[in-house]
């Protein structure tokens, strides 16, 4: 079978993780933006993930002739009317890092209470080549955000996104049981049958 050439246009390494084990076993020879030294960083400025995961995704596929996969997530929580949201990656300041992001998020729900702590995680992906769209998908996961951080595993805002239906924060999940239930596994499994679909269609 042939080869597809896919664009895993994303800077996070935790997120290209996820991706690439997700795709393992597709035939797609994948290439991590990293990978192209390319100097281009494209600046987020849309209010919506979707609006930046296509932007993201048509300024970094550019010049690639292959397939591109964008993505745009975040943690959109309930007490906070919805932020950190699109600003997740840089909630406490331009230079933010995971560790300072988190504290900046505890501290503002120091006082509130547990039943008002309710929080989603969303993913929006998008696949496009040479310019055109040719999906666009949501995923979403909800959880509860806690008051201390637990766990050692994932990235971002993990160890403080409690899962209730696994009784473990993300930080506390394997990889594989986190791509199996999480945001962006969900979005990943609905991509994976359009790809099979889109591969096989291809090479014939
Ligand atoms: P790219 O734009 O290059 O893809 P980024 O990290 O800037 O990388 P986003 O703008 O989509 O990506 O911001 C996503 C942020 O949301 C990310 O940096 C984390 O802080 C948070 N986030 C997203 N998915 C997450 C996950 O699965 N677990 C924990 N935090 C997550």
């Amino acid at each position: 079978m042939i080869d597809i050439k896919l664009l895993i246009a994303t800077t996070n390494q935790g997120k290209a993780k996820e991706i690439s084990a997700y795709l393992e076993g597709l035939p797609l020879s994948v290439t991590f933006l990293l990978e192209l030294n390319s100097l281009d960083i494209y600046e987020e400025d849309s209010l919506s993930f979707l609006e930046n995961a296509r932007g993201k995704n048509l300024f970094y596929g550019r010049k690639w002739e292959g397939l591109t996969l964008g993505e745009d997530s975040g943690l959109a929580i309930d007490c906070l009317q919805g932020a950190p949201g699109v600003r997740s990656a840089r909630f406490s300041d331009p230079g933010a890092t995971d560790e300072k992001n988190i504290a900046k998020v505890l501290k503002l729900m120091e006082d509130v209470p547990e039943e008002e702590r309710k929080a989603r995680f969303v993913s929006c992906l998008v696949l496009s080549q040479k310019g055109k769209i040719l999906a666009e998908i949501t995923g979403e996961a909800r959880g509860v955000i806690t008051s201390t951080k637990k766990g050692r595993f994932g990235f971002g805002y993990d160890p403080i996104f409690y899962y209730p239906p696994l009784d473990r924060t993300f930080a506390e999940l394997s990889p594989e049981e986190k791509n199996a239930v999480s945001h962006r596994g969900q979005a990943l499994k609905q991509l994976k049958t359009f790809l099979q679909t889109h591969c096989n269609w291809t090479n014939t």
